[in-house]
């Protein structure tokens, strides 16, 4: 245990890389599993009392959500730092974390979020948290985090206590032991609600800076795509197809190592990173596992492949997409929203208010058009052979195996893209792309996500579950807040126009959300709930939180 203070503390001063801590953890963990009866018999017969943990931390991934990579990481480092650790796993609604934080009486709670709609929910908790009573730090963390939302929309709804982001692994020691010493604790809040109430002013000042159009301006400049010579070229099917057991080993050729590397902390670009003068021998070293375990995943088949691809003649009218069953184009069995850019730009830069409808011809021009849809999985039977091949006590392999599955899922949409390109609808049959430039996006159409920048509404994935029955026939859920289940999934759409691009919506203001809201049927606050990350203003029911 003195042992892994020291390799904690080393991790602390960036002398010792994650992977080595990870694995230092995995002896240690090790160790004490075989020692333990051996230390329960010494301390009974010698009265020896164990050294106590520093602190008992609570951790959880917020309702709704299901990634869990980071909050492991996060705990295992803690843990080597002699914190106990309670980790209540994925999709814990606020009333679990209060309940086990009160019984377990805990000096800490962790929150981990990765896609946009659990910053909502980790504010519920914050609220939760200030209604029952609690005083102690509320930790925040994960992808989609950040310190302005935490300052600016967490940390009001929790005046007791304070609310404090942490940005990863590296920093979660510093943070929790500052929270937790006697002398350090006052000092290190009052710094933190200082710097908080500064990036709330900057947060406001900015926004304020960042001027919108509105809606309308903003749809008489749409990306222009001239329409008039354009044939659109018919997919090879119409309608959903399933891929229940894909090949895995298909999709090895098609991993993008650089996010493998960042997962591990280590910063740096595939393959230059393997010869890297800092990270190069303990990226190596990381990636010879990693290629270990993946032959092993691959040949044993530890999971299952299984996605779904769809086309269906579609085309645009203002911004919306209209999905319709076939030719005539009748029957309308869908219809797939979009968000328009509205960021004040110089004119003279001559450049569009983007939405996705714009990459998809207008009803008006009469031109056939089409769209596809696909959501895929590596994730199925994950957490079955992390259990069975894996053993408890080793969060190297564990952590490992998840980050494998999650570079499959990637991998498996790109794959997919690619035999869509070329095959499936085949409006790019003599392609031939390297993988870096594939991991350049240097090919003909797009694959947006909802969640990613060009569509930040998380709930059009529900239109495509519907579309494709994705559920039924790939295997792939959804949760109450738009998360994929397994979690190793991605889903999206298809854009075949040679002049669709990716791009981001950024902000948006209350004419475009009340406008998107009623071309949906919502009431204006759910617009402003599934939206909240890029509204361009507070909305009265945040507000209505925060002063609870
Ligand atoms: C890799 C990746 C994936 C992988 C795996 C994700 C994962 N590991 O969890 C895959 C391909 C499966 C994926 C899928 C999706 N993704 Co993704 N993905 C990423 C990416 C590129 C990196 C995330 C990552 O793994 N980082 C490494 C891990 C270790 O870091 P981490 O989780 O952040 O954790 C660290 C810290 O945050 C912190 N931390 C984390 N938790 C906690 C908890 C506590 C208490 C503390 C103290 C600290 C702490 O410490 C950790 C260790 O250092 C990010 C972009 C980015 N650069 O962040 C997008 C991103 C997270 N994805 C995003 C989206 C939208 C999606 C999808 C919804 C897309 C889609 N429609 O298919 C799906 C959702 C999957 C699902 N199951 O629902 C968005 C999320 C934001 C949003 N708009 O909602 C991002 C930010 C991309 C973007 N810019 O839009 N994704």
């Amino acid at each position: 245990m003195a042992g892994m203070n020291v390799v904690g503390d080393l991790f602390g001063a960036g002398k010792m890389f994650l992977p080595q801590v990870v694995k230092s953890a995995r002896v240690m963990k090790q160790a004490v599993a075989y020692l333990q009866p051996f230390l329960e018999e010494e301390k009974r017969a010698s009265g020896l009392v164990e050294m106590p943990p520093k602190g008992r931390i609570l951790m959880a991934t917020v309702k709704g959500d299901v990634h869990d990579i980071g909050k492991n990481i996060v705990g295992v480092v803690l843990q080597c730092n002699n914190y106990d650790v309670i980790d209540l796993g994925v999709m814990v609604p606020a009333a679990k974390i209060i309940e086990v934080a009160k019984r377990e009486k805990v000096d800490m709670i962790g929150l981990s979020g990765l896609i946009t709609p659990s910053l909502d929910e980790m504010c519920f908790v914050a609220a939760e948290m200030e209604r029952e009573g609690f005083s102690c730090p509320l930790l925040i963390g994960g992808a989609t985090t950040s310190k302005v939302h935490t300052a600016v929309k967490i940390s009001p709804n929790y005046h007791r206590g304070q609310a404090v982001y942490v940005l990863d692994a590296s920093r979660a020691v510093g943070v929790v032991s500052n929270l937790l010493s006697e002398t350090e604790c006052e000092p290190y809040i009052a710094g933190i609600r200082a710097d908080y109430t500064k990036v709330r002013t900057a947060h406001v000042a900015n926004e304020q800076r960042k001027q919108r159009i509105t809606v309308e301006a903003a749809r008489q400049n749409k990306f222009p795509i001239n329409w008039k010579d354009y044939k659109p070229v018919k997919p090879s099917f119409l309608g959903p197809r399933a891929y229940t057991n894909f090949d895995l080993a298909s999709l090895v050729p098609y991993i993008d190592w650089t996010p493998f590397f960042q997962t591990w902390e280590l910063s740096g670009r595939y393959p230059q990173i393997l010869a890297d003068n800092k990270v190069g021998s303990e990226a190596k070293k990381l990636f010879d596992d990693a290629q270990a375990l993946l032959k092993r995943i691959v040949e044993e088949k530890w999971v299952t492949a299984s996605g779904i691809v769809g086309f269906w003649p579609a085309n645009s009218v203002g911004d919306d997409i209209e999905v319709y069953s076939g030719e005539p184009r009748h029957t309308k069995i869908a219809t797939l929203y979009t968000l328009r850019q509205q960021i004040a730009r110089d004119p003279s830069r001559n450049r569009a208010h983007t939405a996705l409808a714009d990459f998809i011809a207008p009803k008006e021009t009469g031109i056939a058009d089409y769209i596809g849809g696909f959501a895929v999985t590596t994730g199925i039977g994950e957490e079955e052979a992390i259990e069975k091949h894996v053993a408890k006590t080793d969060d190297y392999n564990r952590i490992m195996t998840k980050a494998l599955c999650d570079r499959l899922a990637e991998a498996f949409a790109e794959a997919m893209h690619a035999k869509v390109r070329r095959e499936l609808w085949g409006y790019a049959k003599g392609e031939k792309l390297s993988n870096d430039d594939l991991i350049l996006e240097k090919y003909q159409g797009i694959r947006p996500a909802p969640g990613y920048p060009a569509q930040p509404d998380h709930t059009e994935k529900k239109t495509l579950w519907t579309l494709m029955d994705v559920r039924n026939k790939a295997g792939i859920t959804l949760t109450d807040s738009f998360a994929m289940w397994p979690g190793a999934a991605v889903s999206g759409l298809y854009f075949s126009h040679p002049e669709s691009h990716y791009f981001g919506v950024g902000k948006v203001e209350r004419d475009q959300v009340e406008d998107y809201a009623r071309r949906k049927g919502w009431k204006v606050e759910e617009g402003e709930r599934w939206l909240a990350s890029v509204l361009n203003y507070d909305t009265a029911s945040m507000t209505k939180i925060a002063a609870a």
